[in-house]
């Protein structure tokens, strides 16, 4: 790279605008004549509605019209879409029951909504709402997927006896119980991947406009990119993709939440045609609590078989997941294909075997969420793998030098049907190990000790599969105008990654240009490709926008060629400018451009890539509070080759961050007796500070993929997937001398405090 744009690595280029106020998210998307919705959520957790009475609501001064279930009904827009077509056990499928937008005959948990109120002001149509009378008789409910499925459990579907909307295993249950009968010992876990909200920075919201001259709607909201949420538009209405066009600039942050078509819009939809105006609705904090899809929400029970030398045999897994009142898009293929696909972790386990049921409670649905399964998966194995080096009083990080796939097997096709790329599993754990001192804990250890600390150190070998997608094809087109600047094209979208600076510096380092002369416009021209999510952009449309640059070069040289009048093979491209070898005939890419502006089209199918790594990290727990510090955070990430450092460090950082939040606060409660949401707001769901992770030590140790054209693997979840077991790693390292064999997450200090209690008694 020349030093032109080595300026590049630096900040990113889309701060400016985001950290000034001058963003443009949901809610300041605004259109002359726009009217105002409010909707009307279920108080209960499960009941029939017996009537809902809107006359006083339309009689209130302001209010245009108010629509129910019945509407939805006779729009008929009541089957969603789910990512998954292929079958489960014993072939059969999953099962869809209907959804309308607006609940019509029940209601399955509390804020599901049953009507919308639109009037002239947000004001009004909330006023309006609260004079809605909605008579309820109320169902017994069901909030825990365990208890969902025991005999007698309240029933949310008729289509789905049991509660189980889908059966799923993978691997091979004969292999598996043949492994378990030579096993010398057996590691089992029960444990909890508890619900959490994402509560990404930006409150849902959105705006329909009908026009009426081109038959389409106009869809203004918080996406991870336009065609998927147009698939799911279209199969919810039964209408072509193209009467949707999805207008989006900033998003506040998604985290897997805002690839639904959620039923709100739908609703909306209806509105802005029939009334012909403009509905904008923006959700709440505490709204979004009880209409925003939650995350993970897996209750697992995992088994590992070791031989006498501590050789991993087999594996079992018992998952259910917990869907809430309806199944989403994204979360049934989240909690069965995608911890399938990584089951074996790095590890060579000849035989797998998993279970994997979705099961439909009286709680808001489930959908992808920063890792989507990967963590999930990563945690059970990791938990089992420290307890199976603690029952067999192996250190942890010998236990897995002697279990990890040899680096001979690679590519390394898995029991599950992966198959893994080259990565350097022995390598990545030896530089961890070293980078964290980890000969050194045992001193560090009895220094806490003095102090009257519990100290804990944590591990987790952490691999996961990235690349999963909608459309077999990644394109981005690549546009020099007239105004001296290139315009990149792309349909998957930004919600906080940096795309705007990574996807620029991809092209212009390409183009061997600055990267200020290049524009990242996403989502603005319908191309093929993947919305932003399964950390799969940067391997997808990232590798479309290189290809894309050499596209354009090669189209530059032969309309050079005619400007210069020389054949296209005379011509060379270097540092923006096209020259006819061994002349001094030359003209600027822009110049060019200016004269008659060119594109091209980059495009491929990206495999999925394999990211990998090692997280070690310490904490220090405080016996009299149950207070954990985490004292030191070591990664070791293999993201392929980096694009941008800066950006990657803040991938991870922020992901680990969620990670420990999820470990150490978060968890979305439900009461049992009443079924109400517990923490419906930031009062009492507790997102993490700063302060919880207040160092992170980073290595890449970057082994190219061999599956796309920058070498890159994917990076945006990969934090999460580690952090979550090495942290819970490290705190029952600390309390394992106790005798505490596990605990669930959260590992609040009440919970720590009253496990050091009660072990302190025993
Ligand atoms: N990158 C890089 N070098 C690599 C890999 C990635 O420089 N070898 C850079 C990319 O150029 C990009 C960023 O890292 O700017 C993330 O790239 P990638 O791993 O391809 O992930 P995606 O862009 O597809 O982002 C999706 C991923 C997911 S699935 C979730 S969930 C998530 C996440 O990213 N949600 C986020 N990170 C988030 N970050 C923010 N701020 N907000 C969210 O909602």
């Amino acid at each position: 790279m020349s030093d032109a744009h080595a300026h590049h690595f630096s900040g990113r280029v889309e701060d400016a605008r985001l950290v000034t106020g001058t963003g443009k998210y949901a809610a300041d998307w605004s259109l002359p004549g726009q009217l105002y919705a409010c909707f009307v959520r279920s108080d209960r957790a499960h009941a029939e509605i017996v009537s809902v009475n809107t006359a006083k609501a339309a009689a209130h001064p302001g209010v245009k019209r108010i629509y129910t279930g019945a509407d939805a009904l006779a729009a008929g827009y009541t089957q969603y879409f789910v990512l998954v077509t292929w079958p489960g056990r014993e072939g059969k499928h999953i099962i869809k029951p209907p959804r309308p937008v607006l609940a019509a005959k029940r209601v399955r948990h509390v804020g599901d909504a049953l009507a919308m109120v639109v009037a002239d002001s947000a004001q009004v149509a909330q006023d309006a709402a609260e004079l809605v009378e909605v008579e309820y008789r109320d169902l017994p409910h069901v909030v825990t997927a365990e208890e969902a499925i025991a005999p007698g459990a309240p029933q949310l579907h008729e289509e789905a006896p049991g509660n189980v909307a889908f059966d799923y295993d993978a691997g091979s249950e004969d292999a598996v119980n043949a492994a378990f009968a030579q096993a010398a010992h057996v590691a089992k876990l029960k444990l909890e991947v508890t619900r959490v909200a994402p509560n990404p920075m930006e409150p849902r919201g959105c705006t329909v406009r009908y026009d009426v001259q081109e038959d389409r709607y106009h869809v203004h909201t918080c996406i991870q990119g336009i065609l998927m949420i147009r698939r799911q538009f279209a199969a919810i209405t039964g209408l072509p993709e193209d009467k949707f066009v999805i207008h989006a600039q900033d998003i506040g942050g998604s985290f897997g939440q805002r690839s639904a078509a959620y039923p709100e819009y739908l609703v909306q939809m209806l509105a802005a045609k029939e009334l012909s105006r403009p509905v904008k609705w923006v959700s709440t904090r505490s709204e979004g609590f009880l209409s925003d899809t939650h995350g993970r929400g897996n209750t697992v029970t995992g088994e590992l078989a070791l031989d006498r030398d501590g050789k991993f045999l087999g594996l079992r897994l018992d998952w259910l997941a917990d869907m809430g009142g309806y199944l989403s898009a994204t979360g049934c293929a989240s909690h069965t294909r995608n911890p399938s696909t990584c089951m074996t972790g790095v590890y060579r386990i000849p035989a797998l075997y998993g279970r994997f049921r979705l099961i439909f409670t009286n709680t808001v649905p489930v959908a992808a969420y920063r890792g989507a399964g990967r963590p999930d998966m990563a945690y059970v194995m990791e938990r089992l793998v420290n307890q199976a080096a603690a029952d067999l009083k192996i250190d942890p990080a010998e236990l897995r030098r002697r279990n990890f796939i040899p680096k001979e097997l690679f590519p390394y096709k898995t029991p599950t049907g992966s198959t893994y790329e080259a990565t350097d599993l022995h390598g990545v754990l030896e530089r961890a190990v070293k980078f964290a001192d980890w000969k050194g804990f045992a001193v560090r250890r009895r220094k806490s000790e003095k102090t009257g600390k519990l100290r804990g150190l944590g591990i987790a070998t952490v691999i996961e599969n990235t690349g999963a997608g909608l459309y077999p094809k990644d394109q981005v087109e690549i546009e020099a105008g007239a105004g001296g600047q290139l315009d990149v094209f792309t349909v998957s979208q930004s919600q906080g990654q940096g795309h705007e600076t990574a996807f620029a510096e991809i092209v212009a380092h390409e183009l061997d240009i600055a990267s200020d002369k290049v524009r990242i416009r996403q989502g603005v021209k319908v191309l093929i490709g993947n919305h932003t999510g399964g950390s799969r952009s940067t391997v997808g449309a990232g590798s479309a926008c290189k290809l894309a640059a050499q596209k354009l070069i090669e189209h530059g040289k032969s309309l050079a060629a005619e400007q210069l009048e020389a054949e296209p093979s005379q011509m060379d491209y270097a540092g923006g400018v096209f020259t006819v070898r061994g002349t001094k005939k030359k003209i600027d890419l822009f110049k060019l451009a200016k004269k008659k502006p060119f594109a091209a089209l980059g495009e491929g199918t990206f495999l999925s890539t394999f990211p990998n790594g090692c997280h070690i990290t310490e904490v220090e727990i405080d016996p009299d509070t149950g207070v954990t510090e985490i004292v030191a955070y070591n990664a070791v990430d293999d993201c392929g080759n980096v694009i941008n450092h800066t950006i990657v460090e803040g991938q991870v950082h922020g992901a680990v961050m969620q990670g420990a939040g999820q470990i150490f606060g978060e968890q979305v409660v439900y009461d049992r007796g009443t079924g109400q949401l517990l923490t419906g707001s930031f009062m009492d769901y507790c997102m993490p500070r700063a302060g919880l992770v207040r160092k992170i030590n980073m290595q890449d140790a970057p082994l190219p993929s061999i599956n796309n054209a920058l070498g890159a693997k994917g990076v945006g979840e990969s934090g999460c997937t580690a952090s979550i077991p090495s942290l819970t790693n490290a705190v029952l390292d600390a309390l394992r001398p106790l005798g505490i064999r596990h605990l669930d997450m959260p590992l609040t200090p009440a919970k720590i405090w009253h496990a050091i209690q009660a072990a302190k008694k025993a």
